[in-house]
């Protein structure tokens, strides 16, 4: 009697058991996975993948990639996606893949909330793209390597041209890094493209690497291994912050600045996450994770604060940037054949 007794609650037991897994199983799967493609730096990637997932129990597989890179990427597995949502990086790139129609349209209920340049960035790419944050573009010095090459105070990108910086300018690859893009699209437009050209093809002679990350010459710089370096100039407020002997310069002629943007891949396996996520990382809090992670952007959420140590975009001059143009399919692919064939290969 007793063993029968056992073994009724032990068959009760194990049913509520298998129960319980049926239902965790259920909720692993109602709480899903989401595919994402990010663009800035590896830092505030890894802070919006944890606070997501903590937040809403999707599991979040992430890659960090330049944001030439990404496009490249999104572009070749456009048949069979493998990521749901791309967020981050120079909004160039999320132009030219929503005139390609690799993204797919959305409206977020957060659009009310956001500045502006980053609504009117989503109306110019037919809904296909948001901006998610601002920044100019500018560059930096190490000001003790400065003083040793004998190369006085830069203020200009005129200045990048001395013969003492000579192998001592660092700039990405604008084929992969959106950044350097910034820099080739900025130049062409504050002195003209005749002018702009001759421009890149001197400072060709001063640079001693084309990285593959455009943030990579801030951190160069920092380490001593590169005098000057062009580089967003909140990227190389990060190294300030770090104690770098680093200045950061907003070039006098004027300059470039970006939309960092964010888009959803056309044909998402996991279109709910991808949504879920968009919506969220528009959200005032979400916003405030850059700066935690030493990430100094405007943020695009008017309720987000600025970073105190965020460049003052007033104190800069501006460019009136065309990004309708200068994210354009053709206009991008235009002008990095252009600097491929007339600048990247000159002999120095
Ligand atoms: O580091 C942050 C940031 O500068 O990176 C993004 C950008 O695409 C630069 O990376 P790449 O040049 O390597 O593509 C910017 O959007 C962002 O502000």
């Amino acid at each position: 009697m007793k063993l029968k007794k056992n073994l009724v609650a032990a068959t009760m037991l194990a049913g509520s058991m298998t129960a319980l897994s049926f239902l965790s199983a259920g909720a692993a799967q109602a709480q899903g996975a989401l595919v994402m493609y990010c663009g800035v730096q590896e830092e505030w990637c890894r802070a919006m993948v944890t606070a997501f997932e903590r937040e809403t129990g999707i599991k979040v597989s992430m890659t960090r990639k330049s944001a030439g890179e990404v496009f490249a990427q999104v572009k070749a597995e456009a048949a069979n996606p493998r990521a749901d949502i791309w967020w981050g990086g120079t909004g160039d790139p999320h132009m030219q893949a929503a005139e390609e129609g690799l993204t797919v349209e959305y409206t977020s209920p957060r659009m009310s909330e956001l500045q502006d340049w980053a609504v009117r960035q989503w109306e110019q790419s037919k809904k296909r793209t948001v901006g998610i944050y601002s920044g100019a573009l500018g560059f930096g010095y190490n000001t003790e390597l400065a003083k040793s090459n004998n190369a006085g105070e830069l203020k200009c990108w005129a200045d990048l041209l001395k013969p003492e910086l000579k192998d001592e300018v660092q700039v990405a690859d604008p084929n992969s890094s959106g950044t350097a893009y910034t820099l080739l699209a900025s130049i062409v437009q504050i002195m003209g493209e005749d002018k702009g050209f001759e421009y890149l093809k001197a400072l060709h002679k001063n640079v001693n690497q084309y990285t593959k990350s455009g943030a990579a010459p801030a951190k160069a710089m920092a380490q001593g291994e590169t005098t000057a370096g062009i580089a967003f100039m909140h990227d190389i407020v990060t190294m300030v912050v770090d104690k770098a002997p680093v200045k950061v310069v907003a070039p006098c002629e004027g300059t470039g600045y970006e939309i960092g943007s964010m888009s959803i891949i056309k044909g998402a396996k996991n279109m709910e996450s991808a949504q879920k996520f968009y919506d969220w990382a528009l959200s005032a809090d979400a916003q405030k994770l850059g700066a935690e992670a030493k990430s100094y952007q405007v943020p695009s959420n008017k309720s987000t604060p600025i970073p105190p140590q965020a460049p003052k975009m007033t104190d800069i001059k501006l460019i009136n940037f065309d990004f309708a143009k200068y994210g354009s399919s053709e206009e991008r692919k235009r002008l990095l054949s252009k600097w491929d064939n007339e600048v990247k290969n000159l002999p120095k």
